[in-house]
């Protein structure tokens, strides 16, 4: 064994991922998403960032989006990320991302980037705004995950596709320029938990969802949480049991399995003799359970400007080092001078 593969197998390796800066998280970005980020934090050099950048593909009016990703970005840390443990920072205040994004784009070919499911659904989402950004979305994406020389890339099965991109893309630059890129892979946690809406069960819990009555957002507070919950759509059998067809019933067994760990057939028992109104209860008091501490954090975090904003400066410091490099690296493999 040479001494470089030596170091390469003892080298902690590289977990990556970013959220976009698009509302209030929901319970469902925390239970298929940050809440296992945190617990990766223990084993692996963790860089999470809020992608603001990738936000811009929609449109939103610019107060709010100033807002959004200082939220986006104390509800990171509310959630247990720590920025001492993590690198934790904001897509734009690093250009490295839009400057390899641009290099990556014109290694992106057109007929790739078209089969692209997410700029399908949101090009019908808003047919008045098909804009350049939305179409060339995965190359910057590309970027972002290159630049950190990630191994490891957190995403739910929405991502899987654009996860695939990068690593052609990066595999093409390779082989044209010269070995540079490493090439990721997807991470897919086994405590991961695909959370559907409240009031249509078929369709994924979504922060930009209009209907907040299909959405648990992290902040909200119990009342809230407990109302929501007692409104969910289920079935007419008023039997608690994980089974095909039984969407939201298998929904709320999905949730309240990913927090109290019970496994599906010892709720199913624990509700054996109980009605939906029983269960939805005890759903909902566990979620509110949950989320108490993230939102008395999260109010901590936003009365403290000076902690926020030196935290948000940081981030953005040590992230830049680390682009920098792997963008200069490109650019010389390029020809850039
Ligand atoms: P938007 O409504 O803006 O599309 P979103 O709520 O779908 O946002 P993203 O910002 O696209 O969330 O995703 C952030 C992370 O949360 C991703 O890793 C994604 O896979 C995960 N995620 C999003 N929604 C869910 C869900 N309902 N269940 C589990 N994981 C989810
Ligand atoms: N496209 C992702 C957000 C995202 C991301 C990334 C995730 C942007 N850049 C890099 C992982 C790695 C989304 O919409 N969930």
């Amino acid at each position: 064994m040479t001494d470089t593969q030596a170091a390469e197998d003892t080298r902690r390796k590289i977990i990556l991922s970013g959220i976009q800066p698009t509302g209030t998280f929901t319970l469902g970005n925390y239970l298929g998403a940050v809440k296992n980020w945190r617990h990766l934090q223990e084993s692996y050099d963790c860089y999470y960032f809020v992608a603001d950048l990738h936000a811009l593909t929609v449109y939103n009016e610019p107060e709010k989006r100033r807002r959004q990703s200082r939220e986006a970005f104390a509800l990171l840390l509310a959630c247990g990320l720590d920025p001492k443990e993590s690198l934790v920072f904001i897509q734009s205040h690093v250009p490295a991302h839009a400057q390899m994004g641009w290099m990556l784009s014109c290694l992106s070919p057109f007929g790739d980037l078209s089969r692209m499911t997410q700029f399908k659904d949101k090009s019908q989402k808003h047919p008045e705004d098909i804009n350049a950004g939305l179409f060339t979305y995965p190359a910057l994406m590309a970027g972002d995950i290159l630049l950190y020389r990630a191994d490891y890339v957190p995403v739910g099965a929405d991502q899987t596709q654009h996860l695939e991109f990068t690593r052609d893309v990066a595999a093409r630059f390779n082989r044209i320029y010269g070995e540079t890129f490493r090439l990721p892979e997807g991470y897919f946690p086994k405590a991961g938990a695909r959370v559907m809406s409240l009031q249509e069960p078929t369709a994924k819990m979504s922060k930009s969802d209009t209907n907040v009555k299909a959405t648990i957002y992290i902040l909200d507070d119990e009342k809230t949480i407990l109302k929501k919950f007692k409104s969910a759509v289920t079935d007419s059998e008023a039997e608690v049991v994980f089974r095909e067809g039984k969407d939201g019933v298998n929904n709320l067994m999905t949730i309240y399995s990913a927090i109290t760990g019970k496994p599906m057939d010892d709720i199913a028992a624990e509700f054996a003799d109980k009605g939906y109104g029983d269960f939805k209860t005890a759903v909902g008091t566990a979620v509110a359970e949950e989320l108490r501490p993230i939102r008395e954090k999260y109010a901590a975090l936003l009365a403290d400007k000076a902690y926020l904003d030196a935290a948000i400066r940081e981030g953005a410091e040590r992230a830049s080092e680390i682009a920098e490099r792997t963008l200069a690296k490109a650019k010389r493999k390029m020809g850039i001078i």
